[in-house]
């Protein structure tokens, strides 16, 4: 199998596809995008050029969910997948609702916070509030269990954290002073996590001339490995 991953190290689409990768130990080669300069080969695959993308032996998954879906399925280790994607389809519901607020209701108001000097027509503060209704909702769901749908992590919690590291990254004092202490555990964990520092492995940005890099690194998956 030849399974290419076009990324962005601090996107956070990128980063949910390839923290599920990691999680799952699936190795694909990796690209690092610049978004300013995309590589040519990228952009002759046509339609979006959005990363991250992933290519695998003729397909294209041109979005993360789709990559998170695609590791899903390929992942022979039926215990974590289970655990990540759970059967039920009451569970599952409720993984994709929480999903669709994150991406549909929640990233936009992060974009306005992050960047209000674009935004002139509100205030930062404006901003943050919108998009702290969602951290609401999340800190209160995490009084409950550890993660999102539970005890155990799901791709909710995968597919979620990489923007609530964005809003509190806006002013980290903020954050912390907030006193949404549930949630502030919850994405301290998986940042402090081997998973993560392996997903934020700097790369240099990719060219054609350059030798193949693979993600997770061989070293990295062994670390893994041995922990789970
Ligand atoms: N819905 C897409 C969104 C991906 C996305 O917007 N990625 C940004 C980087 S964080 C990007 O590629 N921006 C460059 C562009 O839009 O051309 C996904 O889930 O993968």
């Amino acid at each position: 199998m030849s399974a290419v991953l076009y990324s962005f190290r601090r996107c956070p689409y990128a980063i949910r596809a390839r923290y599920t990768l990691a999680t799952l130990m699936l190795r694909v080669e990796i690209r690092e995008v610049v978004l300013k300069h995309k590589p040519a080969a990228l952009l002759a695959l046509g339609g979006r050029s959005t990363v991250p993308q992933l290519l695998v032996d003729g397909d294209r998954f041109p979005e993360s969910l789709d990559i998170i879906f695609w590791a899903l399925k390929t992942s022979s280790n039926d215990d974590l997948v289970n655990q990540l994607w759970p059967t039920d389809p009451i569970v599952r519901a409720k993984i994709m609702s929480w999903i669709r607020f994150n991406d549909y209701c929640f990233k936009p108001w992060l974009d306005r916070y992050k960047y209000a000097d674009r935004h002139p027509e509100q205030s930062e503060s404006y901003y943050r509030d919108k998009g702290e209704r969602f951290l609401k909702r999340l800190d209160t769901r995490l009084k409950h269990s550890t993660n999102l749908l539970g005890e155990q992590m799901t791709i909710a919690d995968i597919a979620i954290f990489p923007f609530i590291r964005q809003f509190a990254g806006v002013n980290a004092s903020w954050f912390e002073g907030s006193g949404y202490v549930y949630l502030q555990e919850w994405l301290n964990r998986i940042l402090k996590s081997e998973c993560f520092e392996t997903v934020m492995v700097k790369l240099t940005a990719w060219d054609e001339s350059q030798d193949v890099s693979y993600f997770p690194e061989p070293r990295r998956a062994q670390e893994l490995l041995i922990q789970n």
